[in-house]
């Protein structure tokens, strides 16, 4: 047994090792955390901050989501988002420990850190999804900040939606993101494995603009826009949030991992499904899937060219890279 003096000492050690540069890369030895679209660079290397100091997965992609919650003014994440077709902005986020725990939060108005929200809901209640008024209320209770969320510029956006009122999600949609343009989906999937060997993910969006009120996507719902399970790997997604839904399509990914698939191999699968399910939709419609397994091999595959995901490990914090995808033409 290690008595508390010895306990100490040990910590001590540790914190000294830690602040030598040949320790600390051992340390972060194999963390890396990965995450969807061009913001993931920014957002990363807020999670890496977490994981280079030993920190834990779930700690990283709370602290990455975060970031692009309240940092990235573009008009589908957080707090710049652009409201559904009443004029309301509402988010949606979900969190998972690869231990198993995950909590949810939808479609909740005027909080600005969904993602958070959805942490206090995996440790502080008995559930794993709240939704609307109750996860309002129960994020007040919680000590979060509420306030109006809902900018100008996306109040102009939508007042020019309403000339139209044409709900058509554009491909590719999160690599355009000026505000006050007819963006309508975005969503920042994050997953992480810390020095320990241990994964947790994040995934946190305001859903398509312009959606029915009401709408909740695929990215608060666990096994669709996210799945971690310590035991194979993780998976989330981006793009219109039904198809990963009627696919169960992160929890896909992570299976066809258990099975042996490559994470590139499994996101691939998963969207042939995607396609065999729905073939004429998929023509027109943008889905993305990330995947990383518990040896920290990353993997994408979408339906339409244009999907990029940020890769961020103890080398290197601003990689960028291309996603395979089906459809090779430049539809977006
Ligand atoms: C949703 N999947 O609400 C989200 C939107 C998204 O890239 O990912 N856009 O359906």
């Amino acid at each position: 047994m290690v008595d508390r003096r010895q306990f100490l000492q040990a910590g001590a050690l540790a914190a000294g090792m830690a602040a030598l540069p040949g320790v600390q890369a051992r340390v972060q030895g194999g963390a890396k955390v990965v995450s969807t679209w061009d913001f993931g660079v920014p957002a990363n290397q807020a999670a890496w901050k977490v994981l280079a100091q030993g920190g834990s997965a779930l700690d990283a992609v709370e602290a990455g989501a975060r970031w692009a919650e309240s940092e990235l003014c573009n008009p589908t994440v957080g707090h710049c988002g652009n409201p559904d077709r009443d004029g309301v902005l509402s988010l949606d986020a979900s969190i998972m420990d690869g231990d198993g725990r995950c909590g949810a939060v939808a479609a909740l108005v005027d909080i600005p850190h969904p993602v958070s929200v959805a942490r206090k809901v995996m440790e502080n209640s008995p559930h794993v999804l709240l939704v609307g008024e109750g996860a309002q209320q129960f994020a007040v209770q919680q000590g979060f900040e509420r306030r109006r969320l809902l900018t100008p510029q996306a109040e102009a956006a939508w007042r020019e939606w309403l000339k139209t009122e044409k709900y058509q999600p554009q491909i590719n949609a999160e690599r355009r993101g000026l505000p006050g343009n007819s963006d309508n989906h975005d969503t920042i999937g994050m997953l992480a494995l810390d020095a320990r060997g241990h994964l947790a993910g994040a995934c946190t969006t305001s859903g398509m603009a312009w959606k029915l009120h009401g709408r909740v996507g695929d990215s608060p719902i666990i096994g669709a826009g996210l799945y971690v399970d310590n035991e194979v790997g993780a998976a989330t997604a981006s793009g219109v949030g039904e198809e990963m839904i009627r696919n169960a399509a992160s929890f896909l990914v992570v299976e066809l991992m258990r099975q042996g698939r490559t994470p590139a191999q499994a996101c691939r699968e998963a969207i042939d499904r995607v396609v065999r399910k729905r073939p004429e939709a998929s023509r027109t419609l943008q889905v993305c899937f990330l995947a990383m397994n518990k040896q920290g091999e990353v993997g994408a595959y979408a339906l339409h060219r244009g999907f990029v995901y940020a890769v961020c490990d103890a080398q290197r914090q601003d990689d960028l890279r291309d996603s395979p995808s089906i459809y090779t033409s430049t539809q977006a």
